[in-house]
């Protein structure tokens, strides 16, 4: 597992023109970085917020979440990576704001938001290198310059979890499912996350009905024939491996609607 350090990222961060937080749009409450706007602030650089993933969300609900941020005063673009959606506008508007040449753009933000799929897709070609498993351990090891055209660089980082990271997006993020010592707490809690804002999202990906998570995991074990060799019971631990690696690959689908901000009860 490699996380950027935040040294390292402060000293990249300085170097750079202008600073691209990619957040992942199901969840924008826990996968935005504080510190890291933070620290764009006080380092006085452009700062873009990017939502990415946005083909997993309905496009109002892009919108709306783009608004909320606008109104906080941060400059802000949807897009998805994986279908190209906004991505020639996102490269339109970093020139706009930027206005020097040549200049580079550092690329930062939570784990597995798409931060090196996003330099793949303003290059138009593969460079910088993306889990080809979703949710496998943080997948960009090292600091990567990338050319996306004569005098516009990007430079991609592996991800950070600030210190302040949301629950349980910091957890989920920061280890692949393997290396969780204890998955079942981050599982339950994603599940309770699915039944709450898409009911269906559970019964759609496996087939069950049920609506306890704990008894989720269990029947998940069941019907995948996971079980402890000794005590015969249903090997729980698997099943949430399994719900976190769902979410990551957005088998099992829900996203934080931004009423939810709104209401402030985050
Ligand atoms: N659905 C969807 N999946 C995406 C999108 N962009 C990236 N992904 C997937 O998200 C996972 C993580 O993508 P990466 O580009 O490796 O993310 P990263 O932020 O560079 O990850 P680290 O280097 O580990 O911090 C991969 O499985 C991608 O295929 C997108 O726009 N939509
Ligand atoms: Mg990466």
């Amino acid at each position: 597992m490699e996380l950027a350090s935040w040294r390292l990222l402060a000293r990249t961060m300085k170097n750079a023109d202008v600073v691209l937080e990619v957040v992942d749009i199901r969840d924008p409450i826990h996968t935005r970085s504080r510190r890291v706007e933070q620290m764009a602030e006080a380092m006085d650089k452009d700062l873009i917020i990017v939502l990415n993933k946005s083909d997993l969300v309905p496009r109002n609900v892009a919108e709306k979440w783009a608004r909320i941020i606008e109104g906080q005063g941060y400059d802000v673009l949807y897009i998805s990576a994986r279908h190209r959606l906004g991505t020639r506008i996102l490269r339109g508007f970093i020139k706009h704001v930027v206005r020097i040449k040549p200049f580079s753009v550092v690329v930062v933000g939570y784990p597995k938001t798409g931060k090196s799929s996003i330099i793949n897709a303003l290059r138009g070609r593969k460079g910088a290198q993306t889990s080809p498993i979703p949710g496998s351990p943080g997948y960009t090891k090292a600091i990567q310059l990338l050319k996306i055209e004569p005098g516009f660089y990007m430079i991609d980082t592996p991800g950070v979890i600030p210190v302040e990271g949301g629950w349980p997006e910091a957890i989920i993020r920061g280890r692949s499912p393997e290396e969780l010592v204890d998955p079942v707490p981050p599982a339950v809690a994603l599940l309770e996350r699915a039944l709450k804002y898409n009911p269906k999202a559970v019964e759609k990906a496996y087939g069950i009905r049920e609506r306890d998570p704990m008894l989720i995991l269990e029947e998940l074990a069941r019907k995948r024939g996971w079980y402890y060799k000794l005590s015969k019971e249903p090997l729980i631990e698997e099943a949430a491996r399994t719900i976190i690696r769902d979410y990551h690959r957005a088998k099992l689908l829900f996203y934080v609607p931004p009423e939810e901000y709104l209401g402030g009860r985050h």
